[in-house]
């Protein structure tokens, strides 16, 4: 789990635990408070606070999210330390070069398909599911991901591809 992953994880549980809080605060003094006459305009004016706050929150969260997805990227980094792997996904078949990758350091998967669209998803040496990327023909999709420990990791298409789907894998080695 990544560091941002983390955060977003811890964030969500406190936000959840609060708004726990709020509406437990909120179900207990409406029900074990008295009865009070209903003013149908005041309730009108705090629907329509309500919805603002909830369409202000989400569109909090969206753009205070969205930065971290990891898609998109701009590829030709200056970092020196980038390792950049050419992969070609074809029916049935990852062509990639076979050099290993050093752990620690960036790598940017730059994907194409020449058939139909693949899915180019990595597991970790344990069979750990790491991340997965579309690859569609006509587009190259770049994906950055450091691998932190060395091992082999392996690759399986996660998108129908036609009869052979499912013998589409390939392995790639991690070093020190
Ligand atoms: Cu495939």
């Amino acid at each position: 789990m990544g560091r941002t992953a983390i955060i977003i994880a811890v964030s969500y549980g406190i936000l959840g635990g609060l708004v726990v809080l709020l509406v437990a605060g909120a179900v207990l003094t409406s029900t074990l408070g008295g009865r009070r006459q209903i003013d149908a305009k005041k309730l009108g004016e705090r629907e329509k606070t309500w919805f603002a706050t909830v369409v202000v929150v989400l569109v909090a969260l969206l753009f205070g999210t969205i930065f971290f997805t990891p898609y998109g990227r701009g590829s030709s980094s200056s970092d020196p330390n980038l390792q950049v792997v050419d992969v070609t996904a074809q029916q049935f078949a990852f062509v990639m070069p076979g050099a290993p990758l050093k752990a620690g350091k960036p790598v940017e998967f730059r994907l194409r398909a020449t058939d139909v669209n693949h899915g180019f998803a990595v597991f970790s040496p344990k069979h750990v599911f790491l991340f997965q990327v579309q690859v569609m023909p006509g587009r190259t999709q770049l994906y950055r991901y450091t691998f932190h420990r060395p091992g082999t990791y392996s690759v399986e298409c996660f998108e129908y591809c036609g009869l052979d789907h499912d013998a589409m894998k390939a392995t790639f080695t991690v070093t020190r």
